[in-house]
């Protein structure tokens, strides 16, 4: 049955017989599933190569930002390279193995302060862990990732174009987002400007990508490193906030359960600006509730966008999920918009 991926697992320096491999994780882009041998386990990543073109730049991204973290003494993955020393599989098909992550879990939702404090900690230490990795080595894995006026005219596009057909179920949601359409270059802009630096980022900071040990449920290991890229600090305050501070799962059909948690967004701002408090300028300081909006907004019209494409990005379960998906963001984005002098009250409690 698994005779395909046995070849594939041959192909790797992998040590140990193995003895299964099934699905794992909760991730929207590759498909992971764990090793598990007789000496170790490990993860194998079927490498999505629709999304990012450039696999030999995303590989080398990683290789460099694990080995500037780990000159560092900071855990990290582990690349398990191919029998040939190459980081990763090539072929029409491109797999990846890592070493297993072991004695951690993840959360797909959060509901205690102190565990999200931390994470806002464990993501602001890791901007700082990446401040003097040169960004020149870097290539960019999916260009304008964060530039929203590109993804606002990119859904503009999906909605034109309509190849699912599915466009007349989702007008309420279209008018969310294009009432909004012109609340979403204050971040680019400050980029241009140069009131916002460039700076390292990892620029998909949801909870499910950073492992927690899994007894003292603290942060260890901060994975999903595709998207490590020059970016800005507020794309990686932001995407958390979006994810993490909120009552729901992500794609929660009954959206009376889903709403912005204040609190949770003060425990990550308390975790997160007292570790950044040296470098961030006055804007990115100013925009950080605003950055929560942009992210989930972001977000939000992203999984629109694919739902009336009919599908083609986020990896789904069942045929509304993109939908549901988009609904829990403009939610989220709402309720967010009407916060932002309760959440700039926070960050000038907090930054003083
Ligand atoms: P995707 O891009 O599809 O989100 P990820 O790289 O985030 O893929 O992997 C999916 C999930 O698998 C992660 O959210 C994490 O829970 C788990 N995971 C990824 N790498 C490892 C690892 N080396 N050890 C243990 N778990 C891992
Ligand atoms: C994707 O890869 P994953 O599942 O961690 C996506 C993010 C989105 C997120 C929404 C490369 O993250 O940008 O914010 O889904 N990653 C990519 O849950 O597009
Ligand atoms: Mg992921």
């Amino acid at each position: 049955m698994n005779n395909d991926k046995f070849e594939i697992l041959n192909q790797f320096d992998l040590k140990g017989k193995i003895i299964g491999i099934g699905h794992y994780g909760e991730g929207h882009i590759n498909r992971t599933e764990l090793i598990s041998t007789d000496n170790g386990r490990y993860v194998l990543q079927k490498i999505n190569n629709g999304i990012f073109k450039d696999l030999d730049g995303l590989m080398n991204n990683i290789k460099v930002v694990t080995e500037h973290l780990k000159n560092k003494g900071v855990e990290t993955l582990t690349i398990i390279p191919t029998k040939s020393g190459e980081s990763y599989l090539k072929g029409e098909e491109n797999y990846r193995l890592y070493k297993f992550i072991e004695g951690c879990i993840t959360f797909q939702i959060i509901d205690d302060r102190e565990v999200f404090k931390n994470v806002g900690r464990a993501f602001g230490q890791f901007q700082n862990q990446l401040a003097d990795c040169d960004a020149e080595k870097l290539v960019d894995t999916i260009p304008n990732f964060h530039n929203t006026p590109k993804r606002i005219d990119d859904f503009i596009k999906a909605v034109e174009e309509n190849r699912s057909g599915r466009k007349d179920t989702c007008q309420k949601e279209i008018d969310f987002i294009m009432d909004r359409k012109d609340t979403v270059s204050k971040v680019t802009d400050g980029l241009k400007d140069g009131s916002i630096p460039l700076r390292v980022t990892h620029n998909d900071t949801k909870l499910n990508n950073i492992m927690m040990d899994e007894k003292t449920l603290k942060p260890r290991v901060i994975v999903d490193l595709d998207t490590i890229m020059g970016g800005s600090m507020l794309y990686d305050f932001g995407d958390s906030i979006r994810f993490g501070a909120s009552t729901a799962a992500e794609d929660e059909k009954d959206l009376s359960k889903v709403s912005f948690d204040i609190d949770l967004f003060k425990a990550f701002a308390e975790g997160f600006c007292p570790e950044v408090k040296d470098s961030i300028t006055p804007k990115e300081r100013e925009l950080l509730p605003y950055s929560a909006y942009l992210i989930t907004l972001e977000c939000g019209s992203r999984f629109l966008a694919d739902y009336i494409a009919g599908d083609v990005y986020f990896n789904t379960s069942y045929p509304e999920q993109n939908l549901d998906r988009a609904r829990t963001q403009l939610k989220l984005a709402y309720e967010m918009q009407n916060s932002f002098d309760e959440m700039t009250a926070i960050i000038d409690e907090i930054l003083g």
